[in-house]
């Protein structure tokens, strides 16, 4: 299936795996790569040479392109920045802030940019800037989240700009992606299906919380300290809410209670202490498969519902 994103990115099929922080590494982004969607290596809070040897080891295992995520808020972010363009990586996606200044350089080196955005304003700023397509993502996305639906955000931001929109957010089958046609991107993000994927190194934990989860397992924490993130609800997210809601415990302790939450569920599987990220379709979620199933399972789907059906993509 050829749309605007797939000329752009030089892929198969019009899918992105979301850049999970803790999560998606070198063997999970060269899996989808390789079967035809677009691998992401997550640069979370690494330093740039711990962010390189992920690009070296995914160059190993596939020759399709992939792309690294930079999470904005990283303190590493501006030597990734970099890093990313003296290694010519074929694509970069941004999150959790606005990627303007580092995007010349990015052009400069070859690099695709596709930054993630919650409004319409980003988009505009984004594009102004050079950026190659966005990445609309909608509060039902797993991990930082903006105040926006995938409903109401994506068809604004297509209207917004004139470059490629994907769409991010509540999407997990076929039926997502022909939605997300209809609101006119072009291709989709999915973060929350790969969570399962065979070649997604989380703890079993994780894997069990998202496929046991259902519509209404989640809920968005952190509004207080300014950075909403959306996990499944357990013991863990419920004392964050009852603290966060009490004004006399403090914004520090707050921030302490959430440091190393996402390692803890990622590598430990400490359902007690883990803060388990995951998207508002988690419930849809039902069964562990290699990335290549999910993609041409995805892609079925879609194929499916379009037959007979002819948009200009
Ligand atoms: O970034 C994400 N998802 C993430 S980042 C992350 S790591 C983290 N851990 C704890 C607390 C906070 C983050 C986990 N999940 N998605 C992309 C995304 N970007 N969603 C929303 C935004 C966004 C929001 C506001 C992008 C830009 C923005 O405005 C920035 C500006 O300067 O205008």
């Amino acid at each position: 299936m050829q749309t605007r994103l797939t000329k752009l990115l030089g892929t198969k099929y019009p899918i992105i795996q979301g850049g999970m922080a803790w999560i998606a590494d070198a063997i999970l982004a060269s899996a989808v790569s390789e079967a035809g969607g677009l691998g992401v290596i997550s640069a979370m809070n690494a330093d740039a040479e711990w962010v390189r040897s992920e690009i070296l080891r995914c160059r190993t295992m596939t020759d399709k392109p992939f792309g690294v995520n930079i999470m904005l808020m990283s303190p590493h972010a501006a030597e990734v920045a970099k890093m990313v363009a003296e290694e010519r990586v074929p694509v970069v996606t941004t999150g959790a802030g606005n990627p303007s200044k580092y995007i010349a350089r990015w052009k400069e080196a070859g690099v695709k940019v596709l930054p993630v955005v919650a409004s319409t304003a980003l988009a505009r700023l984004v594009e102004r800037a050079g950026a190659d397509a966005v990445i609309a993502e909608g509060g039902e996305s797993g991990g930082h989240v903006g105040d926006l639906t995938t409903m109401a955000l994506v068809p604004q931001v297509a209207d917004a700009v004139r470059i490629p929109v994907v769409a991010a957010g509540g999407i997990a089958d076929g039926r997502g992606v022909v939605a997300a046609f209809a609101l006119g991107a072009c291709g989709v993000q999915m973060g929350t299906r790969f969570l399962v994927a065979k070649e997604c190194r989380v703890s079993d934990e994780y894997k069990k919380k998202v496929l046991e989860a259902k519509d209404i397992s989640t809920m968005v924490t952190g509004r207080r300290l300014g950075h909403p993130v959306r996990a499944i609800k357990t013991e863990y997210t419920m004392e964050y809410a009852r603290l966060e809601a009490d004004s006399t415990y403090p914004d520090e302790k707050l921030e302490e209670y959430g440091v190393g939450s996402l390692r803890k569920a990622v590598e430990e599987g400490d359902v007690l202490h883990g803060c388990f990220l995951a998207g508002q379709i988690a419930g849809m979620v039902r069964q562990e498969q290699t990335a290549a199933e999910i993609i041409a399972d995805v892609m079925r789907g879609a194929e499916k519902l379009l037959d007979g059906v002819h948009w200009e993509l």
